[in-house]
């Protein structure tokens, strides 16, 4: 590997100077665990990019898109179907809350943002509110990277390159000085929906088209719903007939604990994204999940029976290789009880990343299902500085985990054992107590 030339590649989301120094390759995967370009096994702590909870190398999914790859490669998705788009699509309904029965494909989670964000206005157009196109999003949110989701999003460093997205306001964030090192749902913040309501003032309701929220922010360092929280902002947005939009990227099928985190949290959206977990991450795959209602509207105001109601989709939209891979990654989550497995294991992580409470550095700590986030104490004036040092840190130790903002974050496969978290645990610790004495 030492004479691989890493000029051309410019990296996503990567500091690209301090890679290229310093590379961390990773050639292969098994398990929990990736292998790197030095022969080291590397405890997978992020579930690749939160997206193969079942672990890696899974033969079923491997063997559906070898066979399927040798079926049919490609084939178009505008105006034609193949069976597997079908038979993917009623997996997907069955597996989120009853009442969101309707499925459009993309490639990934940026994707399906701006596909929702899109469906989102048509809808009230096509109900003959046309003024109805603003959004609201969160501070701290994260929807992807595409023009609809980084309006929508609340971090402002992927944001300030970029000037004018799509019409959004944002409500406030829920991270609360007094609900530090709460385990699962914090107890307060329900309030902060109540903001929704200023916005509703500042802007007027025949003015906006939905609320887009992550039900539990993952990226900005696992934040989940205070208690009531969610149920207020459903609330508010029937009073005024606006859409409520879960981006369930991260959360959807199984890291919470639960298919989605609508059902973990008891609160139904009218529109839902996901993606990642939905092939365990073997090939790119989002989706939008919506209520019939919206659908059935596009359908009604669509003109002749020969016309798109829909003028939207992508090239790779239901791809056929993807959907073979969603099916065999859906039934194997199914098969094997995985997200069941979170929900009985995720008390056991809660104890086990709670005890880095009294580690150097540590400010903060909040989970849910296997979702962790440490946040740390900033170096004057930087930020980002610290997570970066401990994840490294972390890496040279046979540990992937993610930094980003001033946080860390730990998301195991589902199919971890107690002493593969133990260890990712106590190595965090370990690592946070050396970068305290250098
Ligand atoms: N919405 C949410 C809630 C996400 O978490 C996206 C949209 C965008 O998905 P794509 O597939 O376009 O990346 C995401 C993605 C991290 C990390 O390290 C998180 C994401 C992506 C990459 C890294 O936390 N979330
Ligand atoms: N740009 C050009 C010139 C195209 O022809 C297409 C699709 O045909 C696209 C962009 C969009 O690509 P995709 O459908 O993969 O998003």
């Amino acid at each position: 590997m030492n004479d691989l030339d890493l000029s051309a590649h410019w990296m996503p989301f990567t500091a690209n100077r301090q890679f290229k120094k310093n590379p961390r390759l990773l050639v292969k995967g098994e398990g929990v665990h990736y292998t790197d370009a030095e022969g080291r096994k590397i405890f997978d702590g992020l579930s690749g990019l939160w997206t193969c909870g079942a672990g890696h190398g899974r033969k079923e999914i491997n063997e559906a898109i070898t066979s399927q790859l040798n079926t049919l490669d490609y084939s178009p998705g505008f105006q034609f179907g193949h069976p597997l788009s079908f038979e993917l699509a009623n997996k997907v309904v069955e597996l989120t809350p009853s009442g969101l029965d309707k499925v459009f494909f993309t490639d990934s989670g940026s994707e399906t943002i701006d596909t929702v964000l899109k469906m989102a206005r048509g809808y009230w157009r096509n109900k003959g509110q046309p003024s109805k196109t603003k959004f609201i999003g969160r501070h701290k949110g994260y929807h992807g990277v595409n023009f609809g989701g980084l309006g929508v999003g609340g971090i402002g460093f992927n944001r300030k390159l970029f000037g004018q997205t799509v019409e959004a306001d944002h409500i406030p964030h829920t991270v609360l000085e007094e609900n530090k090192f709460s385990r699962g749902m914090p107890e307060n913040g329900a309030h902060l929906a109540d903001e929704l309501e200023e916005l509703v003032l500042l802007h007027d309701a025949s003015n906006i088209a939905a609320v887009v929220v992550e039900p539990m922010s993952g990226t900005s360092g696992v934040l989940p719903p205070p208690r009531g929280y969610l149920d207020r902002l459903r609330q508010i947005c029937d009073k005024h007939d606006i859409l409520l939009i879960f981006d369930e990227v991260i959360t959807g099928f199984g890291r919470m604990g639960s298919y989605s985190g609508a059902e973990e949290f008891g609160v139904m959206p009218d529109m839902m994204t996901v993606a990642k977990q939905i092939t365990n991450g073997a090939i790119p795959l989002g989706a939008v999940v919506v209520k019939s209602e919206i659908y059935d509207i596009f359908v009604e105001s669509g003109g002749p029976d020969y016309m798109v109601e829909f003028p939207h989709g992508y090239t790779y939209s239901a791809h056929p290789v993807a959907c073979a891979a969603g099916i065999a990654a859906l039934d194997l989550l199914v098969r094997e009880d995985l997200v069941q497995r979170v929900k009985e294991m995720s008390s056991f992580f809660e104890e086990s990343i709670h005890t880095l409470r009294s580690a150097p550095f540590v400010t903060d700590i909040r989970n849910y299902g296997f979702a962790g986030g440490i946040s740390l104490e900033h170096y004057p004036g930087e930020p980002l500085r610290r997570p970066f040092e401990l994840g490294v840190k972390c890496f040279e130790k046979g540990y992937y985990v993610r930094w980003g903002g001033d946080t860390v974050q730990l998301a195991p496969p589902f199919v971890s054992t107690k002493d593969q978290i133990d260890s990712l645990i106590n190595v965090v610790g370990e690592s946070l107590n050396e970068l305290a004495k250098s």
